[in-house]
């Protein structure tokens, strides 16, 4: 907890709380230190949704519950202890969706106003993708030009948020059988504002109060996330601003740059963070850096706007989630840009003890006491200059309080679905053949995504690290998104080198063999989109059952802070997947919704939820699953035949 002596186990984000403390700066490690949790919110046990309440219905402490107490907990209007705990997890699904969505949405009508040429400065650059996309579409492509074929691509695409009937288009990319469970189970998402605004319908007071029924929907929402909202936004941004590829950068406070301008940008949307990685490289501007006495213009990203930007154009990352107010804390962010989702508040009266400059850039998303210099698509470069301009007008106003720790660690990210595909099987092969061939002899015991926040509950980082060191020691390769691909960054993991030193020797022969890291970042938290997408690869590369549910995979997401995890979550226990979540279970005052989330769910999608804050306790959780998925494909055996001798070694190396 908080509490604890250890707040991170990040040396740069240890000097930084302490030079915060040094200086009398609030900070969120120290405020949650000082402020505990609500335990009946955390266990999901009030409800505040109408003005009789808000009404706490806690489960007793430090007994069983008697038959008769249980009846008397109830809210105002009669409101069981089920109904509130499911409301209120329904409603974090739909807050997650809609985050999603509107980030998807708003991609989509930038690709819009692209293609059709009122985006000056954006350019469709993966024409590849574009043209798959549209087959997967149905939209003809014959001898059309490509910004015709987009156009058609970006409508078809933007109409599935307001979709009132049938079903979202991308659940087609899912394997057969997991499309005939939603069907059957009736929750194949319509449209995805739809699902959204029916959640938000069914957990009015005195709408939904079936438990279960509002779980339904919880998922059903929160698959028109998955393969909705973030799918399309992935598909979309990969064409305009071009799919992922391998690419080596760094990562942690020490990437800010003493004599430089730093600007670090910082949220979840690409468009304004893209032109300002170009804009920055504009020698009138670097000249006006350095008339100002700086010797350049250094960029660094911080949460998933750091993802994208990294992925795309090797920018390094200043940090995660926890250490936005940090990176102000080094006295040398001349400009904190911001756009949505994950900025915390703080940021605003942290920067008052400092010289830095918050810069809102979203019209959704302003904060009282930061500049707003709104990014206008039609206007991309002009609003980036102006940015850079006010972050390089801000360099003589640093204070003497600069202190950047020397903390930093090389990565190599860009793993997008695609890449992975062509790296296993090669130009001319691209397929997920070696993977799924090296799951079924055992080299490689199964594959888990771990994905999700940093959270000031728990100590920063550790959770991720402990979990995924473990899970690669025991040959299981780690696929991860978000705040929790920056915090294996840090350690360390996401290297080719990683693989001889922490990963087992099965998952080493191949990583070396193939050349990639045993924990691969495939992005923000919009691309866990690509995980569904590699998973339904292996479905359909064939030898590993014929559903996600069959695959020996797992999820987790051991520091989770957000409302969008949980939409994540349920949309990967949704999709047949065993998902771990850690910190704290917000459903915990209903041991009936408890029991549906955690068993009930896997004989209704093949995949559940579990929650355990213990890093070592889940990467066995996750690992037994793992196993039993491979016993139950009869490759359990295979796997314990396996010698690595060097003959093997060859033969894989010829792969
Ligand atoms: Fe209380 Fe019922 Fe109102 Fe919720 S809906 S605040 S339980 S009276
Ligand atoms: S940024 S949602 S803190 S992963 Fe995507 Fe990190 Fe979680 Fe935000």
């Amino acid at each position: 907890m908080a509490e604890k002596e250890i707040k991170s186990i990040d040396p740069a984000t240890v000097e930084m709380i302490e030079k915060a403390a040094s200086e009398g700066v609030s900070i969120a490690f120290e405020r949650a230190g000082k402020m505990t949790a609500c335990p009946i919110g955390a266990e999901g046990s009030c409800c505040s949704i109408c003005a009789m309440g808000p009404c706490r219905v806690p489960l007793p402490r430090g007994k069983e519950e008697t038959p008769e107490e249980k009846k008397k907990r109830r809210g105002v209007c009669g409101a069981t202890a089920e109904t509130i705990a499911a409301r209120n997890f329904v409603r974090k699904i739909a807050a997650g969706t809609a985050s999603h969505g509107d980030h998807g949405r708003e991609v989509a009508k930038v690709f819009l106003e692209v293609a059709r040429g009122e985006a000056p400065g954006f350019e469709i650059k993966d024409e590849q993708k574009l043209l798959q996309l549209a087959l997967d579409l149905g939209v003809n492509i014959g001898n059309r030009s490509n910004k015709e074929i987009a156009i058609d691509v970006g409508e078809i695409l933007m109409k599935e948020f307001g979709k009132q009937e049938g079903e979202l288009l991308m659940l087609k990319r899912a394997p057969i059988k997991r499309q005939e469970i939603w069907r059957k189970l009736g929750v194949a998402p319509r449209g995805v504002d739809r699902e959204v605004a029916e959640a938000m319908h069914r957990t009015h007071m005195g709408c939904d109060q079936d438990y279960q029924d509002l779980l339904l929907h919880g998922a059903r929402a929160a698959l028109a996330d998955g393969w909705g909202g973030s799918m399309i936004a992935t598909e979309l941004q990969d064409i305009l601003f071009g799919t992922p590829s391998p690419v080596a950068s760094q990562i942690n406070l020490g990437v800010l740059k003493e004599d430089e301008v730093n600007i670090i940008i910082h949220g979840h949307e690409p468009y304004m963070a893209e032109m300002i990685a170009v804009v920055a490289q504009d020698p009138e501007l670097i000249a006006y850096a350095k008339s100002k006495g700086a010797k350049g213009i250094n960029l660094a990203g911080m949460c998933c706007t750091a993802n994208e930007i990294l992925m795309r154009h090797g920018v390094p990352i200043a940090g995660n989630f926890l250490q936005q107010e940090l990176a102000i804390v080094t006295g040398a962010v001349e400009a904190m840009v911001v756009d949505v989702q994950c900025i915390m508040q703080g940021l605003v009266e942290v920067a008052r003890c400092y010289h830095t400059k918050v810069i809102t850039t979203d019209r959704r998303a302003k904060i009282e006491g930061a500049t707003h210099i709104e990014f206008d698509e039609h206007k991309a470069v002009e609003s980036a200059k102006a940015v850079i301009r006010a972050a390089i007008d801000n360099f003589p106003n640093r204070g003497d309080k600069v202190r950047i720790p020397s903390y930093k660690t090389d990565i190599i990210a860009g793993f997008s679905h695609e890449t992975i595909n062509y790296l296993l099987g090669g130009l001319f092969r691209a397929s997920y053949r070696p993977l799924n061939d090296n799951i079924i002899n055992g080299r490689i015991r199964g594959v888990a995504g771990v994905v999700g926040c940093s959270n000031a509950r728990v100590t920063h980082d550790d959770v991720h690290v402990t979990l995924v060191k473990e899970l690669i020691k025991n040959d299981v390769l780690v696929v991860e998104t978000g705040c929790a691909a920056m915090a294996c960054g840090k350690a360390g993991l996401l290297v080719p080198e990683a693989a001889a030193q922490y990963a087992g020797a099965g998952l080493a022969s191949v990583c070396e063999a193939v050349g990639i890291p045993p924990v691969l970042h495939l992005g923000a938290c919009i691309d866990n989109s690509r995980i569904l997408m590699a998973a339904t690869a292996m479905v359909k590369d064939g030898g590993l059952g014929d559903d996600l549910s069959d695959l020996p995979v797992a999820g987790a997401a051991p520091e989770w802070m957000s409302e969008k995890a949980i939409a994540i979550g349920q949309y990967f226990v949704s999709s047949g997947v065993f998902t771990v979540f850690g910190v704290t279970w917000p459903t915990t005052g209903s041991k009936a919704v408890t029991d549906y989330l955690f068993k009930d769910m896997e004989s209704m999608y093949g995949g559940m939820w579990a929650f355990e804050p213990d890093p070592m306790k889940i990467a066995k959780l996750m690992i037994d699953h793992i196993d039993k998925k491979r016993k139950a494909l009869g490759i359990d055996k295979a796997r314990e035949r396996v010698l690595y001798d060097m003959a093997m070694r060859r033969e894989l190396e010829s792969v």
